[in-house]
C-alpha cells in the first residue's frame, strides 16, 4: 500500500460503492454506522454554526466540509490515550472520541460552560480530558507540538502515539521541515497528517509546492510518505491505523498526504468565489466523502434514502437543542480571568483580584 515514493493514490472504496476485499478493512457494521454518524454529525455543526456565524451569534467559524472522514477515520484509529494535535480542520476529533456536544460547542462560544474559559478562538477545540490540545492558529506551530509530545513519550517508555494535522499551506512553514527532520532523526511515535484540500486561503496548492505530491516530501527526510484518498473514510482508516501501530511498536513516524478538497470558504471570514473556479467545487461535489461512504454503506445493505433522512433530522434536532442550552450560558465570570494562569499567583495579580472582587461587593451591596 502507497509506496514511500510513488505518487499512487490509496483508495478502498470505487466510485460505485464497491470496495476491493483485499484492501477493504472489514470493520464490524456498528463501527460502519457509528463512522457515518460521525461524519454526518460534524457536518449537521459546521451547517449551523455557519448559520449562527452569518446572523452574528458566533464570532468566527472554519468549517470541515467536505474533510470529515480525515478527522472521523484517525478518532477511530486512536487509543483515547494518544494525543491528539489538529489544526483547523481537525478539532471534532475530541467529538468522536467522546466529548459532550454542549461542552464542545460552549468552546464556540467561549462562554461560561467553556472549560477553556473562553480563552481561545472559536474552533480551537480542546480537553485535557480526550487528550487533545488546541492549535494556536499560527500556522505549522502544532506540527513540532505533537513531535516534542511523542519524543517525550518515547524517553517516558509509555505506549502513547501522537497525531499532527496541518494543512497543505502549512508545509511551506519552517515548524514544518523541523518537525519532519526531528521526527525521523529520533523516530518519534507520531503520524503526521496533510489534509491537502486544494487551497491555502486563497493560494492554489500548485502555488505552495514544487513536489507533484506533498506525501513525497517525507522520503527525503527518512519516513514513509503515503498518499491516501481523503474523501474515502476507509482507505483513511486502513491508513492511520496502520501508521499508529507502526509508531506504536516503535517503526518511527509515518506522515500521510490525505487528498481531498475544502468545499465551503477559508472560514466565515472568507468569499471563495472571488479566487476559484466553480467547476472544480462542483466536481469535487461529486466526490463528497458522505456520499461516497453512503454509496459503501448501501451495496452492502445497510443504508437507503429513508435512514438518511432520518439521521439528518435526529442530528439537525440533537445540535439545535444543544445550541439552545449552550446559549443560555452567559460569559465567563470576570474572576476566572485570574485562574489556571499562575501556580502561584503573583502578589500584584492576587492585589487586582482582590479589588475587582471588592468592587463586585459593593455592587451588589449598593
Ligand atoms: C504563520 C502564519 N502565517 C499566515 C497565517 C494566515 N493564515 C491563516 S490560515 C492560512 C492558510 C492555511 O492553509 P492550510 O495550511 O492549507 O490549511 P487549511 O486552512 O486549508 O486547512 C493562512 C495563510 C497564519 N495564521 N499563520
Amino acid at each position: 500500500m502507497g509506496s514511500s515514493d510513488s505518487d499512487d493514490l490509496f483508495e478502498v472504496i470505487g466510485p460505485d460503492g464497491s470496495a476491493d476485499p483485499a484492501l477493504d478493512p472489514g470493520l464490524p457494521q456498528g463501527t460502519l454506522l457509528a463512522m457515518l454518524r460521525a461524519m454526518r454529525r460534524i457536518r449537521a455543526i459546521d451547517a449551523r454554526m455557519m448559520m449562527l456565524q452569518r446572523q452574528g451569534r458566533v464570532s468566527f467559524y472554519g468549517e470541515c466540509r467536505g474533510q470529515e472522514a480525515t478527522p472521523v477515520a484517525f478518532a477511530f484509529a486512536t487509543e483515547l490515550t494518544d494525543w491528539i494535535f489538529p489544526a483547523l480542520r481537525e478539532g471534532a476529533i475530541m467529538l468522536v472520541r467522546g466529548f459532550g456536544l454542549d461542552s464542545y460547542l460552549a468552546q464556540v462560544y467561549g462562554n461560561d460552560l467553556d472549560e477553556l474559559r473562553g480563552r481561545q478562538m472559536p474552533s480551537h477545540y480542546a480537553s485535557r480530558s480526550v487528550a487533545q490540545v488546541s492549535w494556536s492558529s499560527c500556522i505549522g506551530t502544532q506540527v513540532p507540538h505533537a513531535v516534542g509530545a511523542a519524543w517525550a513519550a518515547k524517553l517516558r517508555g509509555d505506549r502513547t502515539v501522537t497525531v499532527g494535522f496541518m494543512g497543505d499551506g502549512a508545509t511551506s512553514e519552517a515548524d514544518f521541515h523541523v518537525a519532519m527532520n526531528f521526527a525521523a532523526v529520533y523516530r518519534a511515535p507520531c503520524v503526521l497528517c496533510c489534509q491537502n484540500n486544494h487551497w491555502s486561503i486563497s493560494v492554489p496548492s500548485d502555488r505552495q509546492t514544487a513536489s507533484s505530491t506533498f506525501a513525497k516530501k517525507a522520503v527525503a527526510y527518512g519516513m514513509p510518505g503515503i498518499r491516501v484518498n481523503g474523501n474515502d473514510v476507509l482507505a483513511l482508516f486502513r491508513v492511520a491505523s496502520e501508521a499508529v501501530e507502526r509508531a506504536r511498536s516503535g517503526g518511527g513516524p509515518t506522515f500521510i498526504e490525505a487528498f481531498t478538497y475544502r468545499m465551503g470558504a477559508h472560514s466565515s471570514s472568507d468569499d471563495p468565489s472571488r479566487y476559484r473556479d466553480q467547476r472544480d467545487v462542483d466536481e469535487w461535489a461529486r466526490r463528497d466523502p458522505v456520499a461516497v461512504f453512503e454509496r459503501y454503506l448501501t451495496a452492502k445493505g445497510l443504508w437507503d434514502a429513508e435512514r438518511g433522512a432520518a439521521l439528518g433530522a435526529e442530528l439537525d434536532a440533537e445540535v439545535l437543542e444543544a445550541v439552545r442550552r449552550v446559549e443560555s450560558h452567559g460569559p465567563p465570570a470576570v474572576l476566572t480571568m485570574f485562574d489556571d494562569v499562575y501556580a502561584e499567583r503573583p502578589w500584584h495579580l492576587e492585589e487586582q483580584r482582590q479589588q475587582i472582587q471588592n468592587e463586585d461587593q459593593r455592587g451588589e451591596d449598593g
